[in-house]
């Protein structure tokens, strides 16, 4: 075998040749290379291309969504401002209609409070009425009375068979109800307008006034049982024992009669009664024991209710819930006679519209809400002792 080297060391010619065809080769070699740098290169530059490309399209929708999301932040946003402002405008609502209902619950138990007291107002006028009608009634009988015995006497007299002195034994004739303290003696003249009839009976419908037929030289004082005629000298104390029945009465007068635990002074009973109790929940005891928180219009009143007044205060029925400074007592009445305390009434704090009377009797604005161990009641007192067992007698 022949080494190709060693062969070809020997020759000239060919060797050249192969020179060149090697720089071909060399140049073909390069020449791919370049083209595959070239193509790698293009590739590179279109990989790049794309991938700008895909960037670009990338920040655009990024953008979009950007824009998406911070189109529906801010609807959110306004959503949300719109739902605060709608439940602020409900709270609103709520708040002007609780204050709506309340100053109607407000207004009811107002007119609640007035119809109680209307209903206590009419409830005592009935009972001022009755007790009128049951004094007219006494004190027709009694004009008829009198008017009975004159014409006996004037009878007599014409006929002279019952002689002056003997005038007195008419006076049984007096029917029951004449009171013992009726003069026992009647005028000597009868009057020329003397009826020549006198109604053995009392007429059904009870006239107003006495009538004009009556004789003018009647007796013109006639002991009534009425409450205006209580005698002045009424004893200013008030007997702590029960009356008759168990009733309480002040002596000297028809109307007084109490129930049972009240006190009589003058035409009035009075409750004192004991348990912590705002001002409000005192009136409604008393009203419940059938009288109302009490008032006071005279000096006298104010005296005997003093005897019993309580260390630490009662209330009593005066109030300015209304207007502030207008006090009204609980019969409707504005004050006439007073008893404060210096300085008051004063509206301490703004919010006093409830009075008490101290243990010197005095009396002071205070607040309604605070609890006082003892309160005082006051009722109309009754002209007659009741038949049944009714009204807390
Ligand atoms: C006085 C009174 C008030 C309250 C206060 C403690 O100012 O007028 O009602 O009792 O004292
Ligand atoms: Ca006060």
């Amino acid at each position: 075998m022949v080494d190709p080297q060693s062969q070809g060391e020997g020759f000239s010619g060919p060797p050249r040749k192969r020179c060149c065809r090697r720089g071909t080769l060399l140049l073909v070699l390069g020449l791919v290379t370049a083209a595959m740098w070239a193509g790698l290169l293009s590739l590179l530059l279109v990989w790049h291309w794309d991938t700008l490309e895909n960037l670009k399209q990338l920040e655009k929708a990024a953008a979009r969504n950007v824009s998406q999301v911070a189109k529906d932040l801010q609807r959110h946003q306004s959503d949300q401002m719109a739902q605060k402002s709608q439940a602020l405008q409900m709270v609103e609502e709520v708040k002007a209609e609780q204050k709506r209902v309340k100053s109607q619950d407000s207004k009811f138990s107002q007119y609640l409070d007035r119809l109680r007291e209307d209903l206590n107002t009419l409830k005592s006028q009935g009972l001022n009425e009755r007790r009128m009608a049951s004094d007219e009634l006494k004190r027709l009988q009694e004009e008829v009375a009198k008017l009975r015995i004159e014409l006996q006497v004037s009878n007599a007299r014409t006929s002279g068979v019952i002689p002056r002195e003997t005038l007195a034994l008419a006076l049984p004739m007096v029917p029951s109800t004449v009171p013992t303290t009726m003069p026992a003696t009647v005028p000597s003249t009868a009057p020329a307008t003397m009826p020549t009839k006198v109604p053995s009976t009392p007429p059904a419908t009870m006239p107003k006034k006495v009538p004009s037929t009556a004789p003018t030289t009647m007796p013109t004082k006639v002991p009534s049982m009425a409450p205006a005629t209580i005698p002045a000298t009424m004893p200013a104390t008030v007997p702590t024992t029960a009356a008759p029945m168990g009733l309480s009465s002040t002596p000297g007068s028809m109307c007084n009669l109490c129930p049972k635990d009240w006190v009589n002074f003058k035409h009035k009973c009075y409750y004192f009664g004991k348990g912590a109790k705002k001002w409000i929940q005192a009136r409604y005891a008393c009203e419940d024991l059938g009288g109302r928180l009490v008032s006071i219009h005279s000096r006298e009143e104010q005296d005997f209710l003093t005897t019993r007044a309580n260390k630490k205060g009662s209330w009593i029925g005066l109030r300015d819930v209304f207007v502030e400074g207008e006090f009204l007592w609980m019969d409707g009445s504005p004050v006439g006679y007073s008893n404060w305390y210096p300085g008051e009434p004063n509206n301490h704090d703004r919010g006093e519209d409830c009075v008490l009377m101290k243990e010197s009797g005095e009396w002071n604005d205070a607040f309604c809400r605070d609890y006082l161990d003892t309160w005082v009641c006051d009722r109309l007192a009754s002209c007659e002792p009741p038949t049944t067992l009714q009204d807390g007698f």
